[in-house]
């Protein structure tokens, strides 16, 4: 359905229309897209016009070109909203997804001299060290370390840390979350991150360390995230 006598060029509204499949699910990631010369005659439109509105659509990463194989749609990525102060289960649970962790470690250990500076407690002073991977519908999204203090979040279990650390930190132990300060950093993944994440070696990560507080100003968390970059966009509203 293209209008020849529109005022909105002929790539344009192709793009457009290829866009809204991608997003009501009719285009799938992964699916390869019908060729150039299929729009062209379907529509009745030149093969260049087809060749813009698609390089367009790959520039903006909707499309991905594999060199020999042809154009597929590529996976959408999750837009995680920055303007708030939330947990990765909240996170999933707001966009209609299911999360899910897998534990790869939950220990108590003496705090090394670095942890124990960043969440402002003594060395040696007992931390929660919980290595998690998180899944939101199965697919893993993020390797995440936490370490959390154990003399302030008292009583955490397996169970809990398989589920939800912020519900439990306000629901069970009635604690007011605070603010956080977290900085970003692009890096490629490490082997760890290869093998969790179920990623190509070289592939790109989001790294993020955030610090947490209580709403009294305590530190009670140091988390180190490693965000799939291919899955993961962040937003952020920014005002002058
Ligand atoms: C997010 C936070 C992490 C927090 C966790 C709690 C980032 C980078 N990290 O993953 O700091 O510990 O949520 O999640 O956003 P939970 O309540 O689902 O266990």
């Amino acid at each position: 359905m293209i209008d020849k006598h529109s005022p909105i060029p002929i790539y344009h509204q192709l793009e457009e229309q290829i866009r809204q499949k991608i997003e009501n699910g009719e285009y799938n990631p992964g699916d390869a897209l019908p060729s150039e010369r299929e729009y062209a005659e379907q529509l009745n439109i030149s093969r260049m016009t087809v060749r813009q509105a698609i390089s367009n659509l790959v520039n903006e990463r909707y499309l991905i070109r594999i060199k020999g194989k042809g154009t597929f749609i590529a996976e959408q990525k999750l837009e995680q909203n920055l303007n708030g102060l939330t947990s990765f289960t909240e996170d999933m649970i707001a966009r209609g997804m299911t999360p899910s962790n897998k534990l790869l470690n939950f220990e108590i250990i003496p705090a090394k001299p670095s942890i124990a500076q960043q969440l402002n407690i003594k060395e040696h002073a007992p931390v929660y060290e919980i290595k998690r991977i998180r899944l939101a519908q199965g697919i893993p999204m993020a390797l995440e370390r936490t370490y959390v203090s154990a003399n302030l979040i008292k009583g955490l279990t397996d169970d809990i840390v398989e589920s939800s650390l912020y519900k439990y930190i306000e629901e069970n132990l009635g604690l007011k979350i605070g603010r956080a300060s977290q900085i970003f950093e692009a890096t490629h993944a490490n082997e760890e991150e290869i093998k969790y994440l179920e990623i190509p070696e070289q592939s790109p990560v989001l790294f993020m360390r955030r610090v947490t507080k209580l709403d009294n100003g305590t530190v009670f968390e140091l988390v180190k995230s490693s965000y799939r970059a291919d899955r993961y966009k962040f937003m952020l509203d920014l005002e002058r």
